[in-house]
């Protein structure tokens, strides 16, 4: 067993790992139906990776013996105005995960959970590391413009590769 208050704010994690599943699938279509097949293959992979995050919430409260609750979703947006705000909003909402799971460890601090506070550890540095592939996104982005989009989306197959090697 571990702290209410941190069984609590894990089960909250839950949702919103699942959520950014769906939010990065609704834009994953998006980016399809727009003819933007790199990104879109790029946001595919993201939406499982979510998905897997959520799971791991999942067991990590089974295995400790708390109860994990399926939680209900929000719906994402449908439409997304270009994909160049598109990606600012994978970044503002990689953004706000990354405080989240800053505020799972304050609370794992504060009833002195350090079982969750070394599981944990995992999300800390994946948030890390996603924020800075999004950094990497809209820079890459901007350099291209208006002019050079067709290139942006082919680097993006180049970035959902080297995702894939480290990956392995
Ligand atoms: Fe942004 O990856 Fe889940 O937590």
């Amino acid at each position: 067993m571990i702290p209410k208050e941190v069984a609590k704010i894990l089960n909250e994690q839950i949702e919103k790992e699942f959520y950014s599943s769906n939010l990065y699938l609704a834009m994953a279509i998006w980016c399809d139906a727009q003819g933007f097949e790199g990104s879109s293959q790029w946001l595919y992979d993201q939406a499982e990776e979510e998905r897997m995050h959520g799971f791991k919430f999942i067991h990590y409260l089974v295995d400790v013996d708390e109860k994990a609750v399926v939680p209900a979703l929000k719906k994402p947006p449908v439409g997304f105005k270009d994909i160049k705000s598109l990606f600012d909003m994978v970044l503002k909402h990689e953004q706000f995960i990354s405080d989240s799971i800053n505020e799972i460890v304050k609370v794992c601090h504060k009833t002195n959970d350090y079982r969750t506070m070394n599981w944990i550890q995992y999300f800390v540095s994946e948030q890390i590391e996603e924020e800075s592939t999004v950094r990497t996104i809209l820079d890459k982005l901007s350099l291209a413009g208006e002019k050079n989009i067709f290139w942006f989306d082919k680097e993006m197959v180049t970035i959902r590769n080297n995702a894939d090697s480290s990956n392995q």
